[in-house]
């Protein structure tokens, strides 16, 4: 059996499989498209008993033949079909339509449909993005001499903290889904330094937006002995760079399917702004009463994402010291926060910093976000027995593949995404 990238003109007859994707009728001869994960092929049948097999046949009907290579008119090698099987019937219409060049349907729609959908060449070209988004993190933090690390995703309590947390009934008990791997990736750094990860985010929050789920994917990173918010900076732009620029070489064919035009990096480094400074952008530039405020809302996020564009070319943006931090972030002597969020494009994609290194310190914290350490208790022994200064970043796959994607909707770039309003695709 021939892969379909491995046909060559030849005398003798090939042996292949695959799907048809496209099925034209011309009456006394059939025109198939035919593909595999390789590529796809053009098919001619005229054999009458083949026509026959065929007749009411669907596109994403399986078959295997054997056929004679020639050149087709265009000059690329074309099939022959000499006999042909059918493997897998498709007998009836889909309720998506797959071989459109732009997918028509709502995203309702798509969704009630999803796996079918997904098959659509755009979809497809989403998720090969993101495949390789992840090859290019993998193949960045293993040169960093990070060791890959999974977290466990039933927790007994909180890792974030705050109330947006899924319950599950455990046997005659209650657990938790994991909100992020936080606590586990600060626990492994005690163990190998470096550490990084794909881990899974469940986040119980009423948010029916285009940019949140109830269940996400993060690329995650922890580093001991950093020497600063700096150094978590400094790994986060070369990893992002890396994979922007993976993307960009091997994915050249999807980007034009997706009609995706790269994002801007600019030639020094990301442009960034404490939080301090980026409030006085928003006053001066947009005015904006920045006062009250502790953290960014969605449309400042936005505003500044225009505001780095235009004065740096960059798609990206780092703010620093938000008042706002997670209990386990790193606060110095004047109570300054040592964390930072990357804005890309228009949103936030990441969420980083240093982290408390001290037990009595951390002890404090989680008491005064208004839990209890004793549901901490094994996370928080470890700083009992000697942690460096660490810190690290989460950053959202979904949200990064949407941006690199140019689609609108997490939704398109989670494969079966779950929402307030349904469950991996399905409608609850
Ligand atoms: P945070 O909660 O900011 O930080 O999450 C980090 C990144 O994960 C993505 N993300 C989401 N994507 C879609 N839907 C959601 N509901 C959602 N929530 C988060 C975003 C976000 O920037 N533990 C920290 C990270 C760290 O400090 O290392 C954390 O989880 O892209």
């Amino acid at each position: 059996m021939k892969l379909i990238k491995e046909i060559k003109e030849q005398k003798e007859l090939i042996q292949t499989q695959g799907r048809i994707i496209k099925k034209r009728d011309l009456g006394k001869i059939f025109f198939l498209e035919l593909s595999d994960f390789t590529g796809s092929i053009q098919v001619v049948v005229e054999k009458p008993e083949l026509l026959t097999k065929l007749q009411d046949l669907h596109p994403e009907t399986i078959i295997s033949l054997s056929a004679l290579v020639k050149k087709s008119p265009s000059d690329k090698p074309e099939l022959h079909a000499q006999s042909l099987e059918i493997i897998s019937a498709v007998e009836e219409v889909p309720d998506l339509e797959l071989q459109s060049k732009e997918i028509k349907e709502n995203l309702d729609t798509q969704l009630k449909h999803r796996a079918i959908g997904l098959r659509h060449k755009k979809n497809k070209a989403i998720f090969k993005v993101q495949a390789k988004i992840l090859e290019a993190y993998r193949e960045f933090m293993t040169n960093l001499g990070c060791t890959e690390i999974f977290t466990p995703l039933l927790l007994a309590s909180s890792s974030e903290g705050g109330a947006e947390i899924f319950h599950v009934d455990y046997f005659e008990k209650q657990a938790t889904l994991a909100q992020s791997a936080q606590l586990y990736k600060q626990i492994m750094v005690g163990v190998f330094d470096r550490v990084f990860g794909l881990s899974k985010c469940f986040r119980a929050e009423l948010s029916n937006t285009r940019r949140h789920l109830t269940e996400g994917s993060q690329l995650e990173f922890e580093f001991g002995y950093i020497e600063g918010l700096e150094t978590i900076l400094k790994h986060e732009e070369a990893a992002l760079r890396h994979i922007l620029k993976k993307v960009y070489k091997d994915c050249q064919v999807e980007m034009q399917t997706l009609k995706a035009q790269e994002l801007m990096v600019p030639k020094e480094t990301f442009p960034t702004y404490s939080f301090k400074e980026a409030c006085q952008v928003l006053t001066e530039k947009f005015n904006i009463d920045t006062l009250e405020w502790d953290d960014l809302s969605t449309e400042a996020e936005k505003l500044l994402c225009q505001y780095a564009r235009e004065t740096y070319k960059s798609d990206f943006i780092f703010i620093t010291h938000i008042p706002k931090g997670a209990f386990y972030a790193f606060r110095d002597d004047n109570g300054i926060i040592h964390n930072v969020d990357l804005l890309c494009k228009e949103m936030e994609i990441s969420s980083g910093g240093r982290r408390i290194d001290d037990y009595d310190q951390l002890r404090m914290s989680i008491m005064a976000a208004g839990m209890d350490p004793k549901d901490f208790s094994e996370y928080l022994s470890i700083f009992k027995f000697g942690m460096p200064a660490h810190g690290g970043f989460g950053l959202g796959l979904e949200r990064l593949t949407m941006l690199i994607c140019n689609q609108d909707n997490i939704r398109q770039t989670t494969l079966f995404p779950s929402d307030p309003k349904r469950v991996a695709s399905q409608q609850l």
